[in-house]
């Protein structure tokens, strides 16, 4: 009699060992669900070849261009149509005078030579998001420009490269000094919330050479956005079958292990 208790007894606590794994591998399962509730994704908004404005004959001395509504070159509302410089081209990524070794075996939109009439080059392009990636707070912007360049996204400055910070830039600032032309730079963005926008959005990026003389001028660029996704429906599905199983395997095993104990 002692001995069929004890058997009950040690089949019982077998049987509450199981059904606990049970309920952990559906905590885990169920844990696993909610983590990847969200993933992060990188999507590439701008990726070269891209169409860009581009003015390329801005003069020495001569101050940036605004717009019949008194826009700036580089505020999302600027009309390249009525900039009161003019002369706004559309091209393709990437861009170049001269040999940029970067560039290797591509066919760059060739630009005005700067010696000696002008050392600035002004870059636009606008591209579209979803609420989800208009969401983002951090991305990559992969640049390659000689020999210095400012980004603005949307109007506010998102990055520099090889321009010292002395305010304002103007026409004739010059590059700090040659840049490296094979690389591109890899540069993790801070964005503001709010800085983005669902629908339309604009770049703008203006490329300064380190000096009248120098030969050669240029710009690619590519933007990620660093984005939270929620999985498809089939992911979804898949982690619940999966906790099912789980909870299922556990049960017939504690069943069968209270069946031997008797
Ligand atoms: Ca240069």
């Amino acid at each position: 009699m002692l001995a069929e208790s004890g058997l009950m007894l040690k089949g019982q606590a077998a049987c509450v060992r199981f059904l606990a794994a049970a309920v952990f591998k559906l905590c885990v399962a169920v844990a696993v669900l909610h983590a990847t509730g969200r993933f992060c994704a990188a999507d590439l908004i701008i990726s070269s070849p891209s169409q860009w404005n581009y003015l390329d004959t801005l003069g020495f001395n001569q101050a940036y261009p605004i717009d019949a509504q008194q826009n700036v070159w580089s505020s999302p509302s600027f009309n390249v149509a009525t900039s009161s410089s003019g002369g706004w081209k559309t091209g393709p990524s990437p861009f170049a005078q001269g040999i940029i070794d970067g560039f290797f075996n591509r066919s760059p939109t060739i630009l005005n030579p700067t010696s000696p009439a002008h050392l600035t080059d002004l870059f636009r392009t606008s591209f579209s998001l979803d609420a989800i990636q208009a969401s983002a707070v951090s991305g990559t912007v992969s640049v390659l420009c000689d020999d210095g360049c400012v980004g603005y996204l949307n109007g506010a400055e998102l990055f520099r490269v090889n321009l010292n910070t002395e305010q304002p830039i103007t026409a004739n600032t010059p590059a700090v000094n040659v840049n490296d032309e094979a690389v591109y730079r890899n540069i993790p963005l801070t964005i503001a919330p709010g800085q983005l926008h669902v629908g339309e959005n604009m770049l703008a990026v203006e490329v300064h050479n380190v000096s009248f003389t120098n030969g050669d001028m240029g710009l690619d660029l590519n933007l990620s956005l660093d984005v939270q996704r929620v999985p498809e429906p089939a992911t979804v599905s898949l982690i619940a079958v999966a906790a099912a199983a789980f909870s299922t395997i556990a049960a017939r095993r504690a069943i069968a292990v209270m069946r031997t104990s008797r």
